[in-house]
């Protein structure tokens, strides 16, 4: 099939580079907005050159978004670091009985951070921490209900589908009821965390003890049924094979097709400080690239894919905007420890909005402030660079 413009010359492009008929048909499929099957998704994990899965990404991802790349300010709160569960590539937790090595704070503690923040811009708090046993659900009501009644204003992010299937299970109410309270009480949308992959086995061995994969899509696809907005995360380069990402991919994207209710997808790159898998290697920046352009190339229903800087790098983050990535995440201001914790090179995770354009518009993409859910609160015009881009550290 022949478009005149931009598809006719990525499959243009392409029929010059001698990549072969496979990837010729996977181009043609993406300038078609078809979707690529589990087959094609691993062809171009083993065999594609990055140069290739770049260009193909970027297609899909400037159809989606042109040049903008999203960000939002917002501040972390993580109530606790003690947690029930024993995940093998985790840096952050303790458990119970050495309750004493972490924090545990109050809601006026929590308050307090809340209020470090009045007068400032931020539109979004995102709440996510360790399952701690003693902090139930009765807890989080009423920390949110009174934050709302303190800053109707800013939008509550919060809780893992692992903390919430936790907190849901000791409270005795089903996913459904569980969501409903929590919405009463003001939490309005749920970050992607705990995902990791869903493989069985693979799970097994890196996080045995909590939500399986089905738990974790159904109280997801009890948030979609309640109106809410989540993200879905995916922890890459550690012991997976291609195989289980695709798998991974795959059940969100069918979860999406039936719900519609998730904003954005986020891998996330295994960092292996201080942690139980020390000894497993991190994946390499062509790697991550790679993941990313294919995350973007299959997820066709998923409207965004994020770099989470603190994790990845800025730099690196900065990089990923030219294979699929079209949100940066946040401001965040120094307020999450779990990549600290576990090796990232941002050890004080802060950027200012300024910083943050400028790393936009380097990569030569127009910076847009976002809020939680993508309405456009700012854009940023570009800036004219007459020197060349120095780092940002
Ligand atoms: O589920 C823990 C990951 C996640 C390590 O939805 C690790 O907007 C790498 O989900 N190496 C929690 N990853 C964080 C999270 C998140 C972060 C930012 C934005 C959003 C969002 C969600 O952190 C955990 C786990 O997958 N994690 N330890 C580690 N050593
Ligand atoms: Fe607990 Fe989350 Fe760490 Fe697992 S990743 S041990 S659930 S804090």
């Amino acid at each position: 099939m022949i478009i005149p413009g931009k598809e006719e010359a990525l499959i243009e492009m392409i029929a010059t580079l001698n990549v072969g008929e496979a990837f010729k048909k996977i181009a043609e499929k993406i300038v078609a907005h078809k979707r690529i099957t589990d087959e094609e998704a691993l062809l171009l994990f083993e065999k594609a050159s990055l140069g290739l899965t770049a260009s193909l990404a970027n297609f899909i991802r400037e159809e989606k978004h042109g040049d903008k790349v999203y960000f939002n300010r917002n501040f972390h709160i993580e109530p606790t670091n003690v947690c029930v569960f024993t995940c093998k590539f985790c840096s952050y937790s303790r458990l119970y009985a050495h309750r004493d090595e972490g924090w545990q704070l109050s809601i006026p503690q929590m308050m307090d951070i809340v209020k470090s923040y009045d007068g400032k811009p931020v539109t979004e708090v995102h709440i996510v921490g360790g399952v701690h046993p003693k902090m139930d659900l009765n807890y989080f009501c009423d920390f949110i209900s009174q934050i709302k009644q303190h800053r109707p204003d800013l939008h509550i992010k919060g809780f893992t589908a692992v903390e919430l299937d936790y907190m849901f299970r000791k409270a005795k109410l089903t996913a459904k009821e569980g969501i409903n309270k929590l919405k009463e009480a003001g939490l309005q949308s749920m970050p992607g965390g705990g995902a990791e992959i869903f493989d069985t086995e693979i799970r097994k061995q890196i996080s045995a003890d909590k939500v399986d994969a089905e738990g974790w899509l159904k109280i997801h696809e009890e948030a979609h049924l309640a109106g809410m907005h989540t993200n879905a995360t995916m922890l890459y380069g550690h012991i997976e094979n291609y195989s289980h990402r695709i798998d991974h991919m795959s059940r969100l994207r069918n979860l999406q097709d039936k719900t519609h209710g998730f904003n954005t997808f986020i891998p996330l790159k295994f960092r292996n400080q201080n942690n139980d898998m020390s000894h497993v290697h991190e994946s390499s920046i062509v790697e991550d690239m790679k993941m990313y352009a294919v995350a973007r190339i299959y997820m066709d229903n998923f409207p965004h894919l994020k770099a989470y800087w603190p994790m990845l790098g800025r730099q690196n983050a900065q990089l990923s905007l030219s294979f699929g990535v079209d949100d940066m995440d946040g401001t965040i201001d120094d307020s999450t420890k779990i990549y600290s914790m576990a090796g990232s090179e941002e050890q004080t995770p802060t950027m200012s909005t300024e910083q943050l354009v400028t790393l936009i518009s380097q990569a030569k993409r127009v910076a847009v402030e976002r809020d939680t859910l993508y309405n456009v609160v700012k854009s940023y015009a570009a800036k004219e660079e007459t020197t060349f881009d120095a780092a940002l550290n």
